[in-house]
């Protein structure tokens, strides 16, 4: 039976991921960060699903490396998925030192890990962004120069080159999946797609009239996280490790979002939609569009799910998740 680690198994795509590795036999390892309140309501329904025993979970931190060393080796992985960071690009400007901590040098910490365990046949997956490319403009792909514009996308960077070194340097069998936007029911309530979905549910039941948004002008890649998590693992299961880009080629400006997603519910955006200078960035990423071509050559894999059917799914799940209170 194979063996997974994934950080940051409590996030949209952590427990994405583990429903995924447990449906296909693995025992799936989790690594829990201490909260006062509840912080696995995405995972909590996998221990009574099926093959839920193989599910365990460990408190640790990516801040904390003695942590790391002692999760990485006692459960000896064949396989570490690296999802945890503070993941808020917003976020990152307010708490730099940390991101960097947690995003960059926890990465490094993770890597020195499974190396000083010995693990030399272990295969690490490091969550890279198009945050990377920030300024750069659109089409991006694996050769696109990067140019991050956020303490979030430069810490991404650091631990992209230090995946790309470890294996250089150490032979490790170390991939960097570069992922554009991914949404679902799942994501956090702070970013974009999930803050407006939800905003529209709540609109439509009648517990606001306003929605109160920063830039709409910005250019997104949005695609379906269900769909990205099965990307990152074929990525381990190729003959040669290598850095790949998931995206759905797609460009949609967060404007156009917001009118799709309240077109679901028949209302007009702009009756409803507010202006506020406190959700724009001191830098802003104007437009990421992503050219996937390498792993649909090579992986066989390609975004399915497109924008429109992305809101749809999303505010049906909001306008559920509402009418239960
Ligand atoms: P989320 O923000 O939903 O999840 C982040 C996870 O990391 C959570 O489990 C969180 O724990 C955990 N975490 C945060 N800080 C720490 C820490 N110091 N120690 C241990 N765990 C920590 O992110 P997503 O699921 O959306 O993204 C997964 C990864 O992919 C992230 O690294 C993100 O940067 C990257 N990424 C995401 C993209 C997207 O569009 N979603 C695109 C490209 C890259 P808790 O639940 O307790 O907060
Ligand atoms: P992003 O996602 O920064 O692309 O990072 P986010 O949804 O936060 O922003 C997307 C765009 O929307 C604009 N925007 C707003 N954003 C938020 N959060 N709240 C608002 O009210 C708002 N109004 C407008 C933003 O300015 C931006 O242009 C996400 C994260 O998941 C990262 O971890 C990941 O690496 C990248 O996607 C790819």
């Amino acid at each position: 039976m194979r063996r997974a680690l994934i950080t940051g198994i409590t996030g949209q795509d952590g427990s994405y991921l583990a429903e995924l590795l447990l449906e296909k036999g693995y025992e799936v390892h989790g690594l829990v960060r201490r909260s006062s309140s509840f912080n696995r309501g995405r995972i909590d329904p996998l221990w009574f699903a099926p093959g839920g025993d193989r599910l365990h979970l460990h408190y640790g931190d990516m801040t904390d490396g003695v942590s790391l060393v002692n999760l990485v080796h006692s459960v000896r992985p064949d396989e570490v998925y690296n999802l945890a960071a503070q993941s808020h690009v917003k976020v990152s400007f307010e708490m730099p030192e940390y991101t960097a901590s947690a995003d960059a040098v926890g990465t490094i910490r993770l890597l020195e890990a499974i190396r000083t365990a010995g693990l030399t046949d272990c295969r690490f997956y490091q969550a890279s962004t198009s945050e990377m490319f920030g300024a750069t403009p659109p089409p991006q792909d694996e050769r696109t120069t990067f140019h991050p514009r956020s303490p979030y996308g430069a810490a991404k960077l650091f631990a992209h080159w230090t995946t790309v070194n470890y294996r250089e340097a150490y032979g490790l069998y170390a991939v960097s999946g570069i992922l554009f936007n991914h949404e679902s029911p799942r994501r956090g309530e702070t970013f974009v797609t999930r803050k407006v979905t939800r905003g529209v549910a709540h609109i439509k039941a009648g517990l606001t009239d306003r929605l109160v948004l920063g830039n709409l002008d910005a250019v997104r890649d949005w695609g379906y996280a269900k769909e990205y998590v099965e990307g990152m693992w074929r990525m381990l299961q190729q003959d040669s490790p290598d850095d790949y880009v998931l995206a759905t080629g797609v460009g949609t400006t967060v404007r156009d979002f917001v009118r799709m997603s309240f077109e679901c519910v028949g209302l007009d955006w702009e009756q409803y939609v507010d202006h506020d200078s406190r959700y724009e960035r001191p830098t802003e990423v104007d437009a990421l569009i992503g050219d996937a071509s390498k792993a649909e050559r090579e992986l066989g894999w390609r975004a399915e799910t497109k924008v429109e059917g992305l809101a749809q799914l999303m505010v049906e799940a909001d306008l559920a998740a509402t009418a239960q209170g």
